[in-house]
């Protein structure tokens, strides 16, 4: 085969690995995520222009929720982490208007509301934070004309995290395995 032949397989070669990797990063969407050593949680960023239901829709399908938010160190790491954008957070009173909680269950121990929120302007029922002050919160529309903001997703740890649906297959692959090899035990005992 001529040079020119070899090149042109390899460089086709080396593009389709290129399209495989990014194919396998659209699907899944991943966050990048950072630990929070007080907390010991994980903490990332949705894609920006959801809805808030959108936004925890994303935060379930990587292992966790919208961020609760506990004590004041942990509103200021986020700060300090994320910066000044509009997020949206964990916190809703879509079940009953006016009784605000954390999508995680956690029970609210602590609220930063800015002054005067959550005032409930024709139906708000989600909260953002960085809302005119750093880290204060206000209550808003679920579509924010139309457009939509970042959410902040929190996830326990790796070490206490349950398996995700991607290991799923692999986990039941490895138990049909191990059922496989039993049951050719089981046969070999037969014969004997
Ligand atoms: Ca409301
Ligand atoms: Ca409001």
């Amino acid at each position: 085969m001529k040079p020119l032949n070899l090149l042109k397989q390899g460089v086709l070669a080396l593009g389709g690995a290129g399209c495989l990797a990014l194919g396998t990063a659209e699907v899944s969407h991943a966050i990048s995520f950072v630990t929070n050593p007080a907390t010991g949680n994980q903490y990332g960023l949705t894609d920006p222009g959801l809805s808030w239901t959108a936004a925890q829709a994303v935060a379930v399908a990587n292992g966790g929720n919208l961020v609760t938010i506990n004590n004041l160190a942990e509103q200021n790491w986020l700060i300090s982490t994320f910066g000044n954008s509009l997020f949206w957070i964990g916190l809703t009173d879509q079940a009953t208007e006016g009784v605000w909680q954390w999508i995680s269950g956690e029970p609210v121990t602590y609220t930063n509301w800015a002054p005067g929120e959550p005032n409930q302007v024709g139906n708000e029922d989600y909260a953002v934070m960085n809302w005119g002050d750093l880290g204060r919160w206000n209550d808003l529309p679920n579509n924010v004309f139309g457009s939509g903001y970042r959410g902040i997703v929190e996830k326990p740890s790796a070490a206490t995290a349950v398996p995700t649906p991607a290991l799923l297959p692999g986990l039941m692959g490895m138990g049909l395995g191990i059922l496989r090899k039993r049951r050719n035990l089981q046969a070999e005992q037969v014969e004997e």
